[in-house]
C-alpha cells in the first residue's frame, strides 16, 4: 500500500462544538478541509498503529465520499482494521456499541445530527473514544489546536472500497470489515428489554405504534426491531428510508419537525404510542395518544420505573441530567436515595460518570436519553424502554405521566429557541445577562424572588476537570428557573436557547398548558435578555 504525504494549510475554524465539528457541506467540500480535520484527530491520539477504528454515518449528503477519504487517511495512519457499517451507515448509538463490543480504539461518526442535510445544508464529524462515548473536551481541544498548525496529511493509495457488501476486504495489513449496521445493536436491545412481552403486547393489539424515522438513520433499525422482530404492523415505521437530504425535512424529533407524527398522535384513532428519532438516531421524542412527553419528564419516568425493565431490574446506581434539563429526575433520585448529578450540556459529560458506575441512566432536555449500555444517547433504546413500561404497567402513556406527576409533582417546562441570531447581537445579550448577575439575588419580580443568579461551572467528580461558562442560570425561591445558553451545534449565526421551568406540586393544577403556565417566566426572561427588543422578532423560532 503506497502512502503519500500531502502538504496542506490550516483552516482556522475547525473548533468542535457541543458534539463534533459541524459545518455546511460546502465548507467540508473545500480541498483538504476534511483531510486536515481527520489528520488533526489522528495526530492528537497516541498509539493508533495496529488499532481498530469504527466508521459510519447517518447517510446524509457527502457521507459516502467522506467515508472513502477517511478510509484512506486511516489506512495511511496505520490502523489495522476499519469496522464500517454497510452502505457507510451507522447510527450514533450503534457506533458506540460497536466500539465497545469490538474493543476498537475509537470511532468516527459522520453526522450533523438533527441539522438538515443536502448539498446546501450541514455535515459533521465527531470522534468517539474507546469507551464508545463522545471525545471529552481535552480531546476536542487538542484536535482544534492541531488543526491550527497542521502542515500535511497522510493518505493511502488504495481504490475506493465497496461499502455495500457485508464481509471483509484486505489491503496489505489492513482489514476492512463491512458489517450489517443493525444486527449487533438489535442483539444488544434483546439483552435489556423483554422482547417476548413486547411481542405479545404488540401482537395482541394492546400496543399500537407509529415511529417516525424522519428519513434518517433509524429507519432500518426501527423496521428490523419494531416491525420484523416485535411484529408491529408494516407501515408502523414511517419515513423509514434514509435519504441524503432527509426528504428535505429537518430530522429533529420535536413537535414542530415531526409534524406527521404529531398530527397522528393528536388526531382521532391515534395509536397507543408514538415516537421519532433524529438524523443519527440518538435523540427521541415520546408521545402517547393525545399527549407529548417532555424529554425531562421522560427521563424522570424511566428512572422511577427502571426496576420494571429486565436490564435494570437489579436497580440503578444513580442518575444525571444536563443543567438546563428540568429537575424532575432530581425528585425521583431524592425519593429513591439515588445520587443525582447535574452536568453541562453535551453527552460527553456523562461518560466519566457512566464509566465509574456512578450513574446508570442519564438524559437531556434536548431529546436525549440513555444508559450505561452504550456511551451515547440512544433514541430506539428510549422507545423500547417506554414500550416495555407500557406493556408491564398495562397503562397508557397519559396515565403513566399523570401518575408520575401525582407522585412527584410536575415540573412544567419549555424551551424557546431563537435561531440564526446575528453573532454580535447574541454576544451582546450574553454580556448584558452577565452584567446583571451580581445584582439579581434577593430581588423580587412579582411573585418571583431571585434566589441565585450565576454562570454554571462543572467540576467532573471523576477526573476533577473543570468546565466553565456552561450557561446562565437564574433560580427563584419558589423553585422556578430560567436558563440562557448559546447552542453549540448550529451552523448559522447564533442560537439563543431559553429554558423555562416551574414546579407545580398541586395535582389539581397539573393539567395546564405549559406556555400559559410559564407566561410570567417568559416575560421575565425577555426582561433579563431583551432578545425580542434587540432582534426585532416577535417570538422564538421553535418552542419545545
Ligand atoms: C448534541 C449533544 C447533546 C446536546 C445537544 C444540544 O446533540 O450530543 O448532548 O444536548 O447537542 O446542544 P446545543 O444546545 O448546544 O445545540 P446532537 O443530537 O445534536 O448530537
Amino acid at each position: 500500500m503506497e502512502i503519500k504525504t500531502i502538504e496542506t494549510h490550516p483552516f482556522e475554524d475547525q473548533n468542535p462544538g457541543t458534539s463534533g465539528l459541524r459545518k455546511k457541506v460546502k465548507t467540508f467540500q473545500q480541498p483538504n478541509y476534511l483531510e486536515n480535520f481527520v489528520q488533526s484527530i489522528f495526530d492528537s491520539l497516541d498509539d493508533i498503529v495496529d488499532q481498530k477504528l469504527v466508521l459510519g454515518g447517518d447517510g446524509r449528503y457527502f457521507n459516502r465520499q467522506a467515508i472513502q477519504t477517511i478510509i484512506k487517511i486511516a489506512a495511511a495512519n496505520g490502523f489495522s482494521e476499519l469496522i464500517i457499517g454497510q452502505g457507510g451507515l451507522l447510527s450514533t448509538p450503534a457506533a458506540s456499541h460497536l466500539i465497545r463490543k469490538y474493543k476498537a480504539y475509537g470511532g468516527l461518526v459522520l453526522s450533523a445530527s438533527h441539522n438538515p442535510g443536502g448539498p446546501e445544508e450541514d455535515f459533521g464529524i465527531k470522534y468517539n473514544v474507546g469507551n464508545g462515548g463522545p471525545a471529552p473536551e481535552k480531546y476536542t481541544q487538542a484536535f482544534y489546536r492541531r488543526s491550527k498548525e497542521i502542515a500535511s496529511y497522510k493518505i493511502a493509495e488504495i481504490p475506493d472500497i465497496d461499502l455495500d457488501t457485508v464481509g471483509t476486504q484486505k489491503f496489505g495489513t489492513l482489514t476492512i470489515s463491512i458489517l450489517d449496521p443493525v444486527n449487533d445493536y438489535a442483539e444488544l436491545m434483546q439483552t435489556i428489554f423483554d422482547f417476548d412481552l413486547l411481542k405479545q403486547s404488540i401482537g395482541s393489539g394492546y400496543i399500537t405504534l407509529k415511529f417516525d424515522a424522519m428519513h434518517a438513520i433509524t429507519g432500518p433499525y426501527a423496521k428490523t426491531i419494531l416491525e420484523d422482530m416485535l411484529g408491529a404492523k408494516p407501515g408502523s415505521v414511517i419515513n423509514a428510508v434514509p435519504l441524503e437530504d432527509f426528504g428535505g425535512g429537518h430530522p429533529d424529533p420535536n413537535l414542530a419537525h415531526a409534524e406527521e407524527l404529531a398530527e397522528a398522535m393528536f388526531g382521532p384513532n391515534a395509536p397507543t404510542f408514538g415516537a421519532a428519532s433524529d438524523g443519527d438516531g440518538d435523540r427521541n421524542m415520546i408521545m402517547g395518544s393525545q399527549i407529548f412527553v417532555t424529554p425531562s419528564d421522560s427521563l424522570a419516568i424511566l428512572a422511577a420505573n427502571a426496576s420494571l425493565i429486565p436490564g435494570y431490574a437489579k436497580g440503578i446506581s444513580g442518575v444525571a441530567r444536563s443543567m438546563p434539563t428540568s429537575q424532575a429526575v432530581d425528585r425521583v433520585a431524592a425519593q429513591q436515595n439515588l445520587p443525582c448529578f447535574e452536568t453541562p450540556t453535551g453527552w460527553k459529560f456523562f461518560g466519566n460518570l457512566l464509566d465509574a458506575g456512578k450513574i446508570t441512566l442519564c438524559g437531556e432536555e434536548s431529546f436525549g436519553t440513555g444508559s450505561d449500555h452504550v456511551r451515547e444517547k440512544d433514541g430506539l433504546w428510549a422507545v423500547l424502554f417506554w414500550l416495555n413500561l407500557i406493556a408491564r404497567k398495562r397503562q397508557s402513556v397519559a396515565d403513566i405521566v399523570t401518575e408520575h406527576w401525582q407522585r412527584f409533582g410536575r415540573d412544567i417546562y419549555a424551551r424557546h429557541d431563537y435561531e440564526a441570531v446575528a453573532t454580535d447581537i447574541a454576544d451582546g445579550i450574553v454580556a448584558y445577562l452577565r452584567e446583571q448577575l451580581p445584582t439579581l439575588p434577593g430581588k423580587a419580580f412579582g411573585d418571583y424572588i431571585v434566589l441565585y443568579a450565576d454562570e454554571f461551572a462543572y467540576t467532573d467528580p471523576v477526573d476533577g476537570s473543570v468546565s466553565k461558562n456552561q450557561g446562565i442560570r437564574i433560580g427563584f425561591e419558589n423553585g422556578s428557573r430560567i436558563v440562557f445558553r448559546l447552542s453549540g451545534t448550529g451552523t448559522v449565526g447564533a442560537t439563543l436557547r431559553i429554558y423555562l421551568e416551574r414546579y407545580e406540586p398541586d395535582s389539581n393544577l397539573h393539567d395546564q398548558d405549559a406556555q400559559s403556565a410559564l407566561a410570567p417566566l417568559i416575560e421575565l426572561a425577555e426582561k433579563f435578555c431583551e432578545i425580542k427588543k434587540r432582534t426585532g422578532r416577535n417570538g422564538p423560532t421553535v418552542i419545545t
